[in-house]
C-alpha cells in the first residue's frame, strides 16, 4: 500500500476497520502526515474547501483513554461544519467532547510562536462540540494510524458566542459537557495544554516544519477538555461554556 491508496482507503471506510499500521508495520509519524495531507487533497479535488485545522489528545484526559502521550494535527474542511440545528449523520460510533475554539484574526507562522503571540493573532474564541468517529475498531490505534485518520474528525459545531480572548481567561473557561439531560464531565481550559494558547501556538510551530502557516479566518480547533462520551443510543449532546454560551446537537 502506497500514501495515495492509504488516504483513500481510510476517506472511504464507513465501518470499523483494522489500524492502518496492521498492514503497514513500519509506518511513522511523517508518512502518517503525507496520508493526511493527501486524504486533504483528495478532499478537495471532491469540492471541500479547507476551512482550518485541529488538534487531539491536547489534554491528559484524552491521552490517558487513548495510551497515547503526544498531541497530534489534523485537517477541517467544510463538509464538517455541522451548523445549528442540524443533527448528526449517521457515523460508525461517534463521540463528542467540548472544546474551545479559535478564530484567526492574522497570519501565525512558526516556527518560536508562544502562546503570547499565538493568542495576539486571533480574532475571537468560541465554545464548540467536536464530533469524532475513528475508522479504527474499538477506537484502539497507535499515534501514527491516529495522524493518517485525520485525527478521526468527523464532524463539529461552533458556538454563536464569539469573544476576543483577552476579553477572558482562557485556562480557567470551563465547560460542562451534557448528554441527555445528565452532566457527564466537566473541564477548563487549563485541560489542554495548561492554556488553549499552547495548544495554538504548537499547531502554528508543528504546521512551520512543513512549510505551512495558520491563515487568516481559519478555525482552531484546540482539543478535547475532557474525554470524549459516546454518542450511540443517545439523543441529545451539550456543552455548556461558562462565558461562551451553550450548544446543543441532536445525536
Ligand atoms: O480530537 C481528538 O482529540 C481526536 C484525536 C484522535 C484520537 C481519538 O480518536 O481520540
Ligand atoms: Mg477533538
Amino acid at each position: 500500500m502506497n500514501v495515495r491508496e492509504a488516504a483513500a482507503s481510510l476517506l472511504e471506510t464507513a465501518s470499523e476497520r483494522e489500524p492502518l499500521s496492521a498492514e503497514w508495520a513500519d509506518l511513522d509519524v511523517d508518512t502518517a502526515y503525507a496520508i493526511q495531507d493527501e486524504a486533504l487533497r483528495q478532499r478537495r479535488a471532491r469540492g471541500e474547501t479547507l476551512v482550518g485545522v485541529k488538534l487531539g489528545l491536547t489534554s491528559r484526559a484524552k491521552q490517558q483513554r487513548m495510551g497515547i502521550d503526544a498531541p497530534l494535527l489534523a485537517w477541517l474542511t467544510d463538509a464538517m461544519v455541522l451548523p445549528a440545528g442540524v443533527p448528526v449523520p449517521p457515523l460508525i460510533h461517534p463521540r463528542a467532547e467540548p472544546e474551545l475554539v479559535f478564530v484567526m484574526g492574522r497570519r501565525l507562522a512558526g516556527p518560536g510562536v508562544t502562546a503570547a503571540t499565538a493568542l495576539a493573532a486571533v480574532d475571537r474564541v468560541h465554545g464548540g462540540i467536536e464530533v469524532i468517529d475513528s475508522r479504527y475498531a474499538d477506537y484502539r490505534f497507535t499515534l501514527p494510524d491516529a495522524v493518517a485518520d485525520n485525527g478521526s474528525s468527523a464532524y463539529f459545531s461552533v458556538g454563536p458566542v464569539g469573544v476576543p480572548p483577552s476579553s477572558l481567561d482562557l485556562s480557567l473557561e470551563a465547560a460542562l459537557l451534557e448528554v441527555d439531560g445528565q452532566i457527564v464531565d466537566t473541564a477548563t481550559g487549563a485541560a489542554v495544554l495548561g492554556h488553549p494558547a499552547e495548544a495554538l501556538a504548537l499547531a502554528a510551530n508543528v504546521l512551520a516544519a512543513r512549510g505551512l502557516a495558520l491563515e487568516p479566518g481559519w478555525l482552531v480547533l484546540t482539543g478535547g477538555m475532557t474525554d470524549a462520551v459516546p454518542l450511540r443510543g443517545t439523543s441529545r449532546v451539550a456543552a455548556h461554556f461558562s462565558h461562551l454560551g451553550s450548544l446543543t446537537l441532536a445525536t
